[in-house]
């Protein structure tokens, strides 16, 4: 009795007024999603922002790295310094989208429409996110182990995302196995064995790692009709004077398990290069520099990844993910949030919500816990 639309999957599949779950759910499923690839522009910087040790905001790029390309097999000891040389972001404060908030109330100028159009969209822009999740939409039709909590709010005409932790997630977070915490902490090793902190210097592999310092950018772009304005955390950029403006410079630096068998590799390519191509996609960042290392955490190789060629590299593996599916996903979900979330009113959350296999589906609450845009910012938007 199932009726799938190709093209317009959210669409009311059942009689108007017939209270129908898939009436008023997104689906999830591939198949719905495989057309041609949507219009998206190329992402523009529009500005950055820095976070320091102490977490405080600035609205520059005091925080932003140099990459230093090292041998294609360092031997890097990732777990150097996880002892007595690790000061850790205090996971349970959720700063929500208030550091966006925070750049966007300091450019203003930069992003609102002079001329009033009758249509009340002070921003000049449909959503206000982090890149991250955008990532979880993107890769939403192949996600099959875990959920995600999205909230959402209509203010002066623009549509603000900001991600809600998961009981799940919470769960996870909190019952975290001795290994898996060292584990986070390698990815942050590699960073600082491969960043300078100014164009001239060279890493410093003995000094102490912080992961509350951060260097965000924002870019702006379209998805088909959405106008999105994000920020994603860089890690470096390159370091050649010469190299193209951002976001184009911006390298992404990961760590993943040694490959040594022909399942390894096809899981690789199946679940990690999804992610890895999702996240940098979206903002223009070209590169990707992957450490492979050992169970002990030793960095074996090291292998460089051109975001435009990944779709290339998984094209041999059976089932694989399309990027089409991910943008398309991603597309319908904005159209559908556009359609769902009408009350402009900072204190009434949209929350949409995923469970593997299941439709997305949403409900609303007004003065709840959800709220999450704070009161300066409506202040400053208003006055
Ligand atoms: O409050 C929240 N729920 C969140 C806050 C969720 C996600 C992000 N944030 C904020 C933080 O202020 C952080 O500085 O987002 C910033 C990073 O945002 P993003 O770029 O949109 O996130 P994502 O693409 O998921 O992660 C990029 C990097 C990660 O690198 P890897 O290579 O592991 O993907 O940002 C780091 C991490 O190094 N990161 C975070 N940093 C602080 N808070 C967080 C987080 N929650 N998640 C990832
Ligand atoms: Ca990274």
């Amino acid at each position: 009795h199932h009726h799938r639309q190709q093209h317009h999957p959210y669409q009311c599949r059942t009689t108007p007024g017939q209270n129908h779950v898939s009436s008023r759910g997104l689906s999830t499923r591939r198949e719905e999603y495989e057309r041609a690839f949507p219009v998206y522009k190329q992402p523009v910087e529009v500005g950055c922002f820095s976070l320091d040790s102490k977490r405080r905001f600035f609205n520059d790029s005091r925080q932003l790295r140099y990459y230093v390309e090292p041998d294609r097999s360092p031997n890097f000891d990732l777990r150097d310094g996880y002892r007595d040389r690790y000061i850790k972001r205090d996971e349970n404060v959720k700063e929500k989208l208030d550091h966006i908030l925070r750049w966007i109330v300091a450019n203003r100028s930069k992003l609102s429409s002079r001329v009033t159009t009758g249509s009340p969209c002070a921003l000049d822009v449909n959503f206000v996110t982090w890149r991250g999740h955008l990532t979880k939409l993107l890769t939403t039709p192949y996600e099959a182990r875990e959920g995600w909590l999205l909230a959402v709010s209509r203010f002066m005409g623009t549509l603000y995302i900001s991600e809600v932790e998961t009981e799940a997630a919470r769960q996870e977070r909190e019952n975290r196995a001795d290994r898996q915490k060292e584990m986070m902490y390698w990815g942050y090793k590699f960073e600082q064995y491969t960043c300078a902190d100014n164009v001239q210097s060279l890493p410093d592999p003995g000094g102490v790692v912080n992961t509350n310092e951060a260097f965000c950018t924002v870019v702006q772009t379209r998805l088909e009709d959405h106008r999105l304005l994000f920020s994603g955390e860089v890690d470096c950029r390159d370091k050649d004077p010469s190299a193209p403006p951002p976001p184009a410079c911006y390298v992404e630096l990961k760590t993943s398990a040694e490959i040594c068998t022909p399942k390894q590799r096809s899981n690789f390519h199946r679940f990690k290069l999804l992610k890895w191509w999702a996240q940098s996609f979206l903002p223009g960042v070209p590169r990707v520099v992957a450490g492979f290392r050992d169970h002990e955490g030793v960095v074996v190789s090291v292998e460089n990844f051109s975001i435009s060629k990944i779709s290339h590299l998984i094209k041999s593996e059976h089932n694989c993910w399309k990027p089409t599916v991910c943008m398309n996903f991603c597309c319908d979900f904005l159209s559908f949030v556009k359609r769902t979330a009408t009350e402009d009113n900072p204190n009434v959350v949209y929350l949409f919500s995923y469970e593997p296999h299941r439709d997305v589906t949403y409900s609303i609450h007004r003065d709840s816990q959800y709220s999450f845009l704070p009161h300066w910012y409506v202040e400053e938007m208003t006055s």
